[in-house]
């Protein structure tokens, strides 16, 4: 009986090992109950495209990649549903779409968009990065990063919702990984040496710190890359028009 136990014990350390090297890119299983407000976004065949963060009973905070080209009749937000092979949650439908309108492509900045949902969920929202909330950006805090995106560069999307911990990066460094970094408009999180990060399917969704929605997965060069880091829209510096459109009717 003991041997059992420990038997199980030792099996269960073996398969948390397989989950902990499945590479969002290089990050870990975690609860849909430890993060509520994390959403994912699918097509009418259920198909998981984006991830999102609930910041208000009816609306969504996803990039402006995400959401441009579609419509609120052809998109759905998942809510609540941390195995996409499972019925938890719920699947809700839209009543309106907002792209920032600066938006051209996401590396060019402005890459936010609202949606509102057609009814109201009760999951806890995540509160916007506002005033008062700069030390948030700091190099070197920790950033949570979630998704069910690629597990790794070429690699599978994650059938759990998978996460991480990134430091947000200095501007300096992510200006010398990208010349199309802009400082007022992105902030980049990951390490110098690459292997963890945000990867295709993850966009859209969030970089939380300290309780708040400081970034919105956006873009990067491959993913987990030495000196390629992710890049996220600075939602600090879009608060108040998001704020404009997660108060308004939608
Ligand atoms: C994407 O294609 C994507 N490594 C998202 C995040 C990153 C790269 C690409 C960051 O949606």
């Amino acid at each position: 009986m003991r041997l059992a136990a420990l038997l199980v014990t030792l099996m269960m350390a073996l398969v948390g090992t397989a989950t902990a090297d499945e590479r969002v890119v290089g990050g870990d299983r975690v609860s849909i109950d430890d993060h509520p407000w994390v959403v994912y976004l699918t097509d009418t065949s259920g198909f998981q495209f984006c991830g999102g963060t609930l910041v208000a009973p009816d609306k969504v905070v996803t990039a402006a990649h995400c959401a441009v080209g579609r419509t609120a009749r052809n998109t759905r937000v998942v809510v609540g549903r941390e195995d996409k092979k499972s019925t938890a949650g719920v699947v809700t439908r839209l009543s309106g779409i907002w792209v920032h309108p600066s938006y051209v492509t996401a590396d060019q900045g402005a890459d936010v968009a609202v949606l509102t949902l057609r009814d109201r969920m009760s999951e806890r929202p995540l509160p916007l990065a506002g005033p008062g909330d700069e030390a948030l950006y700091a190099p070197g805090t920790p950033g949570h990063i979630l998704g069910w995106g690629r597990i790794s560069e070429q690699g599978p999307v994650s059938q759990y919702l998978l996460g991480a911990t990134v430091p947000v990066m200095a501007d300096g460094d992510c200006a010398d990984a990208y010349f199309q970094f802009h400082a007022d408009e992105m902030v980049c999180a990951g390490y110098l040496e690459g292997g963890v990060d945000t990867c295709q399917g993850d966009s859209g969704g969030p970089l939380e710190a300290g309780g708040r929605l400081i970034g919105v997965t956006s873009w990067g060069e491959g993913c987990a890359r030495e000196n390629r880091p992710g890049v996220y829209s600075k939602v600090i510096r879009f608060h108040d028009v998001l704020l404009e459109q997660v108060n308004g009717e939608g």
